[in-house]
C-alpha cells in the first residue's frame, strides 16, 4: 500500500484529492496545522480512514520530523494562503507560507527522504498580465499580486530542487477550478452561495467587484486526478491544467441565477470594495501537454458545475431554514 503525504487536507482540493487517493488504495497522511477550533469540516465523511498528522508550512522541524517518521511515498504540498485580495493585506505572511512554505516542504525531503515525489499545487495566477494567450508551461510569467508572486517562488524552487537535487518534483499549473467545497469568499462559490440565499428568500442582492475578468474554470473533482497522474510517470515535469475555455464572471452569474429561474441584473451590485489593486483579466490556459502526456481530459462541464454548486448551496442552506 504506498503512502501519501497531504498538506492543506482541510482545503477544498485536500479533501477532493484524499478521496481519491483512498479509492486507489493509499494510505493517506493529512497535515494539519494547529488550531483552537476543528477544521475539519471538509474532510469529515472520511477523518476515520486518513492519519491526522500536525505540521505546519512555518516549521522546518515539524516537517523534517514528519519526513523522518512517515516516509511518505508521495508528497502532495497543497497548504497556502490561496485567497489573493487577503495577499495585499498580508503579503509576508502570504510569503511565508506559500512561497517559503513550499521551500521548507523541499528541504524536509532532501534532508530526511529525497525518494520521495513532490507534487507543487502551482498556480494560473503566475501568468498574471498575461503574456501570450492561451497560457501553457512556457509562458513566461507576469503576476500581479502578492500571492502570485509566491506562488512564482514556489514553482521555480519546485523546478531548482528537481533540477539540483536529482528530486521527483512537478510542479502543476492549475487554472481555477471550483466545487460545492469552495471556500465562502471565492467569487463561484459567493456566487452560487448568493443564488441560494437571494432563491430561499434570506438576501436581496448579491455584493460583486469586477464582472468583466475572464476565468479558466474547472471541477475540483477533475484536477485532483492530474495531480496525481503527474506522479505516475516515468520523469518529473511540469504541467498546465485546465480546461481551455474561457468565460467572464458576469457569464458565471448569469448561468447561476437562471439555473433558479432568475436575471442576475435584478440582484447583483458591483461594489467597488470587491475591486483588487491589480487584477488578472484574462486566464485561458493551454491543456495539450497534459492531454498528450498524461490522457488528462476534464470531464465536468462548466454549464454541470454552475448547477452542481447552486443545488449543492440549495440543499445545505434549505436544510438550515427548516
Ligand atoms: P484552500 O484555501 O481551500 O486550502 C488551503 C489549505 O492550506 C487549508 O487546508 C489550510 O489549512 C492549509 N494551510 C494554510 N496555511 C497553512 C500552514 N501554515 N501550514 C499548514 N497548512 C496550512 O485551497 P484550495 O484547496 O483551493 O487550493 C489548494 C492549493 O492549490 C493551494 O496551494 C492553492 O494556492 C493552489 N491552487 C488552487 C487553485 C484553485 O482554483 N482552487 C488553483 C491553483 C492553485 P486550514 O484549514 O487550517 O486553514
Ligand atoms: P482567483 O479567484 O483570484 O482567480 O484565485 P477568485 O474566485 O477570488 O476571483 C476570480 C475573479 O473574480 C473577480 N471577482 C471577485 N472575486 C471575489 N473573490 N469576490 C468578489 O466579490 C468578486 N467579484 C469579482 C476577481 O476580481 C477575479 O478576477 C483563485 C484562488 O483559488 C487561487 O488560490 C488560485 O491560485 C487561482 O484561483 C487560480
Amino acid at each position: 500500500m504506498p503512502t501519501a503525504l497531504v498538506s492543506g487536507i482541510t482545503g477544498q482540493d485536500g479533501s477532493y484529492l484524499a478521496e481519491f487517493l483512498l479509492k486507489k488504495g493509499y494510505r493517506v497522511l493529512g497535515m494539519v496545522r494547529r488550531s483552537s477550533t476543528v477544521t475539519f469540516g471538509r474532510i469529515e465523511h472520511i477523518q476515520d480512514q486518513i492519519e491526522i498528522i500536525q505540521g505546519d508550512l512555518h516549521d522546518q522541524g515539524s516537517l523534517v520530523s514528519i519526513m523522518e517518521e512517515y516516509r511518505p511515498d508521495e508528497v502532495y504540498n497543497l497548504a497556502a494562503q490561496s485567497f489573493v485580495p487577503t495577499s495585499w493585506n498580508q503579503p509576508v505572511l502570504t510569503g511565508e507560507v506559500t512561497a517559503l512554505g513550499v521551500a521548507r516542504m523541499l528541504e524536509a525531503i532532501r534532508l530526511a527522504h529525497p525518494k520521495a515525489r513532490f507534487y507543487q499545487a502551482s498556480s494560473s495566477e503566475m501568468f498574471g498580465k498575461v503574456r501570450e494567450v492561451p497560457q501553457k508551461e512556457s509562458t513566461p510569467f507576469y503576476p500581479r499580486s502578492p500571492y502570485g508572486v509566491a506562488k512564482v517562488y514556489g514553482h521555480w524552487i519546485t523546478v531548482n530542487y528537481r533540477e539540483s537535487h536529482d528530486l521527483y518534483a512537478c510542479s502543476g499549473i492549475l487554472f481555477n477550478h471550483e466545487s460545492p467545497r469552495r471556500g465562502l469568499e471565492f467569487v463561484t462559490r459567493k456566487i452560487t452561495h448568493g443564488v441560494a440565499r437571494i432563491k430561499l428568500g434570506l438576501a436581496d442582492e448579491l455584493r460583486l467587484g469586477n464582472l468583466d475578468s475572464r476565468r479558466d474554470w474547472g471541477f475540483a473533482g477533475d484536477y485532483v486526478e492530474a495531480m496525481w497522474l503527474m506522479l505516475q510517470q516515468d520523469t518529473p515535469d511540469d504541467y498546465v491544467v485546465c480546461t481551455g475555455e474561457t468565460h467572464e464572471v458576469r457569464e458565471f452569474c448569469e448561468a447561476a441565477f437562471s439555473h433558479v429561474g432568475l436575471d442576475y441584473r435584478d440582484y447583483v451590485v458591483q461594489d467597488p470594495r470587491f475591486y483588487r489593486p491589480a487584477e488578472v483579466d484574462l486566464l485561458v490556459g493551454d491543456p495539450a501537454h497534459a492531454k498528450n502526456k498524461l490522457g488528462w481530459v476534464p470531464r465536468v462541464s462548466l454549464a454541470e458545475l454552475v448547477q452542481m454548486m447552486v443545488d449543492a448551496d440549495l440543499q445545505y442552506l434549505g436544510r438550515e431554514v427548516l
